[in-house]
């Protein structure tokens, strides 16, 4: 048995054979005595099953007991192992982001980024540095469903030449609070209540709300998190955002401010509401599988990197202060510039040696890049650390390989739980009888790979007090308002109206409904309406967010509209099919939209096969039984099926779903009579659905027409 060990091009993860253990400490670590003992190890030619301490086991399905119905033997080491074992498996899961998904792949510049920042892997175009990205969602525990209404985590790990830098970012670009010294009083009013341990995986009661009316600066992020943006339809189409404005520092020592983007190249989609409450029944698991499934087939999710770089001498330029985690730098004042991709090709082997087991945090930082000093991130820095030394145990989780850097780690911590290495030599410096080493790079100018810390001037007074910078709380809330499109808006009063329609205390209703008037009256006055509170009186809340004059009024870089990709690339599509079908529009269902890299099901009332008009057996991918239209982008009903398919409620609900939630719909023929039995009396008025009537094949300019439906994703406006 061999563990190739992530990620693919680490030079040091060899793994001692029969054993699955991480082997032998790496070459500058490693000491005779260990080598001469690897000269030892045999691998077990039969692959038998051993006891942790490498003994052969004759039976694992029986314990040693005095005859048949005798007592168990307290001397049976086997099984006392193998309980101790299992019982020790779990470890606390994280405290936020607790479910997750995570991916090996690569990041690669574009171009060099040296006039910027002198970290390696943005130096050279086209140079692959390996990167381990999780994904997650923030407030339900490990077993809960992907698709609550929740931000989600976007968490890369870049394996550089010069360590290990990760970027901890969010699917959103701004944050709920501003200082860090906020985030457990922040996520004891998110997660489930105390007495009940209710709800799971959702902000819709009583203390988040509580919490967020008496916190007017999460009245932006709340914004973000009522939008669609807070129900993706995939891993694969979000964007990321490292939030902060972090620092790049060039081979000069010039600093300049940065916000980073990931960008998806399948464009940013999401769920509609009601898709996102039926898909966690239906598939609890919806956004793992399909980060999983695509990279085994061998779509590699892709995101762009784009970086807005702000030169430090307009630290003061904008109307909003850079190191306020509650606002962005509109795209509209500073573009956003792509310099790389990131492509994710590679699965785990095992999701808790490398998912559950990532140590991420926002301190592990490379030369060329460095903090600034927004008081959300500095308290970040403290804080990720600790959390994995309580997570995984122990100071050694560095060394589990997903966390091991490829660079050389060469140091004089010792010791500690879990610790994997022997080190030889001395363990402290100065030393004369180790030579000196490991010795420092520092004095004098640093060579390349060096970090050195930026050298900001800092002078001032010890005080707590939140910045006067940081008090406007709505005129960024109001950009992103105004910036979405009609159907975008009443989606977020809708969702406005769900979770605080869940919460009982009538005044922590009445205080948010207040909270919005400052961002805008018209969505005040409709969620107050429909939460049966008493629209305040405009005269006394005025509307705070109009903004600064030199700031955007919209973003249009804000709204789905315009993150839609072209192309409609591994979007699902479900074909329904029944005995009698017509055979010949099933095949060109999935040849014409399989052509364009669409995933083609055909779905039947059974599975194995349904025969056809034409004699044909067609292969079912999935019974109806066993899946849901919300696990579709896109429903095709040929004809010889529709009349057939009225009689069969799975098929009908499937329908209704479909147009309910907005989805591309083609009907061929009698394909029409299910979209009818779906409540659709004429479907060729309905958007977003294409009928063909005329019989036989449909042209090209059929399929045409409706790869441009599927590409338009949802039809909200239906
Ligand atoms: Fe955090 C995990 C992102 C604020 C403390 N955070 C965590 C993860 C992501 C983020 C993506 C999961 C990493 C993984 O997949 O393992 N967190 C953010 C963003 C924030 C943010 C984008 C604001 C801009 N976080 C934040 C603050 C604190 C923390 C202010 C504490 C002061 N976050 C943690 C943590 C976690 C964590 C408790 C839990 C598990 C872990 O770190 O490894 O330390």
């Amino acid at each position: 048995m061999t563990n190739p060990g992530p990620p693919e091009e680490r030079p040091h993860a060899p793994v001692a054979p029969g054993t699955g253990n991480p082997g032998p400490p790496s070459k500058p670590e490693r000491d005779d005595k260990d080598i001469a003992l690897d000269a030892h190890r045999a691998p077990d030619p039969d692959g038998a099953l051993t006891t942790d301490q490498g003994v052969r086991v004759d039976d694992t399905d029986n314990s040693l007991t005095v005859d048949d119905r005798g007592p168990t033997l307290l001397e049976d080491f086997q099984l006392r192992e193998k309980l101790t074992r299992f019982d020790h498996e779990r470890i606390p899961e994280r405290v936020v982001h607790a479910r997750g998904s995570g991916a090996y792949g690569y990041f690669e510049p574009y171009e060099s980024l040296a006039e910027y920042t002198c970290a390696d892997f943005l130096q050279t175009p086209g140079h692959r540095t390996p990167v381990f990205v999780r994904f997650s969602t923030v407030q339900g525990p490990r077993g809960s469903a992907d698709t609550v209404r929740d931000v989600r985590g976007f968490a890369t790990k870049f394996y550089t030449r010069h360590g290990n830098y990760d970027l901890v970012g969010n699917n959103m670009p701004v944050f709920f609070i501003q200082d860090a010294i906020k985030f457990p009083d922040f996520v004891h009013a998110v997660k489930p209540e105390p007495p009940d341990e209710m709800p799971t995986g959702a902000s819709a009661h009583d203390t988040f709300w509580d919490f967020c009316s008496l916190q007017p600066e999460s009245t932006h992020m709340l914004m973000w998190l009522m939008s669609d943006r807070a129900i993706p339809r995939s891993f694969r189409m979000m964007q990321g955002f490292g939030v902060h404005t972090f620092r790049l520092v060039n081979a000069e020592g010039v600093g300049t401010f940065v916000k980073f983007h990931w960008r998806p190249k399948l464009g940013v989609c999401s769920q509609v509401w009601d898709e996102a409450q039926i898909t966690a029944g239906r598939d609890p698991d919806f956004h793992r599988r399909d980060l999983w499934e695509a990279i085994e087939a061998g779509d590699f999710p892709e995101w762009e990197l784009g970086v807005q770089l702000i030169p430090e001498r307009d630290e003061f330029a904008y109307p909003f202060d850079l190191l306020d985690p509650t606002k962005i730098v509109p795209e509209e004042l500073v573009p956003v510039r792509p310099v790389g991709r990131m492509v994710l090709n590679r699965n785990p082997q095992n999701f808790f040696a490398e998912t559950e087991q990532v140590a991420f945090h926002t301190a592990n930082v490379v030369p060329g890049i460095d903090f600034t000093n927004d008081p959300l991130l500095q308290g970040r820095n403290f804080s990720y650390l600790d959390t994995q030394l309580i997570r995984l145990g122990g100071p050694n989780f560095a060394q589990l390989p997903v966390n091991r850097p490829l660079a050389d780690v060469r140091n004089n911590q010792r010791d500690g739980y879990g610790q994997q290495l022997i080190h030889p030599g001395t363990s402290y410096a100065p030393n004369s009888v180790g030579g000196g080493c490991p010795a420092t790079m520092g004095g004098g100018r640093l060579p390349e790979g060096v970090f050195e810390h930026y050298q900001e001037r800092i002078d001032g007074a010890a005080i707590r007090r939140r910045s006067p910078s940081f008090a406007d709380h709505y005129s960024q809330a109001a950009l992103f308002w105004h910036s979405m499109a009609e159907w975008e808006q009443q989606h977020i009063i809708a969702a406005f109206a769900f979770e605080l329609g869940k919460v009982a205390d009538r005044e922590v209703r009445r205080r948010m409904v207040v909270n919005l008037m400052h961002v805008d009256q018209g969505l005040a006055a409709e969620v107050a309406r429909r939460i049966g509170v008493a629209p305040p009186d405009p005269q006394d809340h005025p509307v705070a967010g109009v903004g600064p004059a030199d700031e955007p009024r919209v973003s249009p870089a804000l709204s789905l509209e315009n993150l839609w990709a072209a192309g409609i690339r591994t979007r699902k599509v479900a074909v329904l099919a029944v005995p009698g079908v017509d055979g010949g529009q099933v095949r060109a269902a999935h040849e014409r939209l399989g052509a364009e890299g669409a995933v083609v099901e055909t779905v039947a009332p059974h599975d194995g096969h349904v025969l056809a008009q034409d004699g044909e057996h067609l292969p079912v991918d999935r019974a109806l039984p066993t899946t849901a239209s919300v696990l579709y982008d896109a429903v095709v009903v040929p004809d010889g099926g529709g009349r057939t398919l009225t009689a069969e409620p799975d098929a009908v609900r499937f329908a209704t779903e479909a147009l309910r939630h907005g989805k591309p719909v083609a009907a061929l023929g009698d394909g029409t009579a299910l979209l009818r039995a779906a409540g659709a009396d004429e479907p060729e008025q309905v958007a977003g659905v294409a009928v063909s009537t005329s019989g036989g094949q449909p042209g090209t300019s059929f399929w045409e027409g409706f790869v441009q439906l599927i590409e338009q994703h949802r039809f909200p406006q239906r």
